[in-house]
Formats: structure tokens, C-alpha cells, sequence
């Protein structure tokens, strides 16, 4: 495979055009009517005098598919946890959640369930009963019923599900644009892993790429930079969170304090891979918060706290823009 990586900077005429063609060549989504009649009502229902503060999450990681009747796909890696967390924490804090998701990743209030299918935990032991295994059930769906539906019901939670690169971005773009009306009470929380790579769909071959032929040779195209257009144009006076995942620790706060200048977000929240669920750095303009879980306590996540810098950042930032106006 044949991964061009092109390291110099785009100019901004050409960065347009990019974005322009991905949009034009873009399969089209199946459901897009659906979706924003969705988003309409959601965003009009939690609008004042009803509702305050929306945020979008986004969460997982996009596919970028290399056949248009796809069976191999590029991933990108992202269990979908901290996204699943996040809504858990800004529900509670007090936000509309509009939840952008990896289809099969991590979902709010379900983090704590088995991995393993939920028959495999109904075995029956010679010590267990019945009874035992529906009081589980019982205990599972009290569980479910009492957050998720909860939520979904009150109109708290949007679930917007994705696959692939393309959904994303389409989908990404109608709910920044929609969003747009909220001025700073919006905000983004992108913590889904976006593919920087992607096949145009009109390069792509239509059908399986066949073994035979040999060795792949495949180009790949940059995804353009989306997170400009959202500041720029989407949605300009939401406040904007960005995620920067690095192996390297090295080279991970340069990187991060690199998006927050280039992409103009409000934060950057750093982390590594392996200590991503223990502590995360937030970058700003005004200097680096390393958050942490607090370990004393049995499960805590490390979301609590940064959902609630967060928040109250985002309150600050509200004030100010207000106060501008
Ligand atoms: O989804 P998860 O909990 O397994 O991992 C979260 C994460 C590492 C994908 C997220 O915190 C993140 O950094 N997202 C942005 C990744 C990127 O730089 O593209």
C-alpha cells in the first residue's frame, strides 16, 4: 500500500477545494432526511426557554473503506469508551447530548456491562436458579431503564450512529451547522478517532480487490482538515474541545498545543494510549491541566473531573461572549 503522506502544508484555496470535493463525491447518506429532522426537533427542544446547553460528542473510530461494495476497510482504533463516558458526565451535569457514534462501539450507561453476550452470563451453575438469573435481568434492565431510556425519553440524547469516514463528516457537518443558532452555548467534544487518510469514492473500485493480481498498491488521500471549517464556518462561536491521541509521548503536548493554534479550539485535550483512562492533559491558551482519575475511589473515571473543568470553562466562555455582544 502506497500511503502518501504529504507533510507540507495545504494552502487555504486548496484546503476549500478539498473539502468541496469530499462533500460533492461523497456517497450520499441514506438517511439524511431522518437525521435532520432529528436534529431539528432535538435542537429546538433544548433551546431556551426549555433547555440551555447542547453538546456534541463524538466518539469511536471512522472506517475508510477501500472497495464501494466494501468487504476491507482501513480503521481507525477507539473502543468508544471515553465518548460513552463524557455523555454519562455532561448529562449529568446538566447538558443535551447529541451522541456521534461508532455503530457497535461503547455506549452511556452501558460501560459496565459484560462484553461476553448477555446469555453467556445467564449460565446456569447448580448453586444458581432461575429466579437468580432473572433477578440479573431484572437488575440490568432497572439499570438501563433508569439512565439510558431516561434520557432518550426526556429528549436528553440524541444517538446519531457512523461507519465510515464519509458518514461521519456529512453527519458531523449538518449537526455543526444546525448547531450554529446556539451560538457559544454549543459545544463539540470530538473524541472520535478520524481517519486522516481516506480512498475518494470516485477512485475507489467498485467491486473486491482480488488477490490475484498481486501485491496492493493503493493511494491514499488526505481527509481535509474539518476542524477549520467548524470554527470557521459551521458553527463559529461554539466552544470547540479537540482530542489529540499520541504512542509517543514526546512528541504529544507539542502536538496538541500545534492543533490548538492551527484548528483555533477553545482545548485540546491530550492523551496517551496506554494512560488514556488514567489522566489526560488539557491544553489552552492560558497554559496545560493535567487531569487524573482519583484513584481512592473504586471506579472513577477520569471524565468526572475533566467534564467538569469543562463545564465550567464553557460557563466562563458563555459569560464572556455574552458580555461582547
Ligand atoms: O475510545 P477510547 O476510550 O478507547 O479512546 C479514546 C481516544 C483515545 C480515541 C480519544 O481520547 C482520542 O484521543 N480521540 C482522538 C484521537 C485522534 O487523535 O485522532
Amino acid at each position: 500500500m502506497d500511503l502518501v503522506n504529504g507533510s507540507q502544508e495545504a494552502p487555504q484555496e486548496s484546503l476549500d477545494t478539498d473539502m468541496e470535493s469530499f462533500f460533492e463525491t461523497a456517497p450520499p447518506l441514506r438517511d439524511g432526511l431522518d437525521i435532520s429532522r432529528k436534529l431539528g426537533e432535538f435542537i429546538e427542544l433544548n433551546s431556551p426557554p426549555t433547555g440551555e446547553r447542547i453538546v456534541c460528542v463524538t466518539s469511536g473510530g471512522t472506517t475508510v473503506p477501500l472497495e464501494q461494495r466494501c468487504v476491507r476497510y482501513i480503521d481507525n482504533f477507539s473502543s468508544g469508551h471515553r465518548g460513552a463516558a463524557s455523555t454519562e458526565y455532561f448529562l449529568k451535569a446538566g447538558y443535551a447530548v447529541i451522541f456521534l457514534h461508532r455503530r457497535g462501539t461503547c455506549q452511556p450507561y452501558c460501560r459496565s456491562l459484560p462484553e461476553d453476550s448477555l446469555l453467556e452470563c445467564f449460565e446456569l451453575t447448580e448453586e444458581s436458579s432461575v429466579q437468580g438469573v432473572f433477578n440479573v435481568k431484572c437488575d440490568i434492565e432497572k439499570h438501563l431503564n433508569s439512565h439510558l431510556s431516561q434520557a432518550v425519553e426526556q429528549g436528553l440524547l440524541l444517538k446519531l450512529p457512523f461507519t465510515t469516514i464519509f458518514e461521519y463528516l456529512q453527519i458531523l457537518r449538518m449537526v455543526a451547522t444546525s448547531m450554529k443558532s446556539l451560538g457559544s452555548r454549543g459545544m463539540f467534544y470530538l473524541a472520535a478517532a478520524v481517519s486522516d487518510f481516506y480512498v475518494p469514492w470516485e477512485s475507489m473500485v467498485e467491486h473486491k480487490i482480488q488477490s490475484a493480481s498481486g501485491p496492493l498498491d493503493m493511494r491514499l488521500a488526505q481527509v481535509p482538515k474539518m476542524l477549520s471549517m467548524l470554527r470557521k464556518e459551521w458553527a463559529p462561536m461554539a466552544f470547540c474541545i479537540s482530542f489529540k491521541l499520541e504512542t509517543d509521548s514526546n512528541i504529544l503536548l507539542k502536538k496538541a498545543d500545534m492543533a490548538l493554534r492551527k484548528y483555533k479550539m477553545h482545548m485540546v485535550v491530550a492523551n496517551e494510549l496506554l494512560s488514556r483512562k488514567e489522566e489526560v492533559t488539557v491544553v489552552t491558551s492560558s497554559g496545560r491541566i493535567t487531569v487524573r482519575r482519583d484513584k481512592n475511589e473504586a471506579d472513577a473515571d477520569v471524565e468526572n473531573p475533566l467534564i467538569k473543568l469543562l463545564e465550567e470553562r464553557h460557563s466562563t466562555y458563555i459569560q464572556e461572549s455574552n458580555t461582547t455582544n
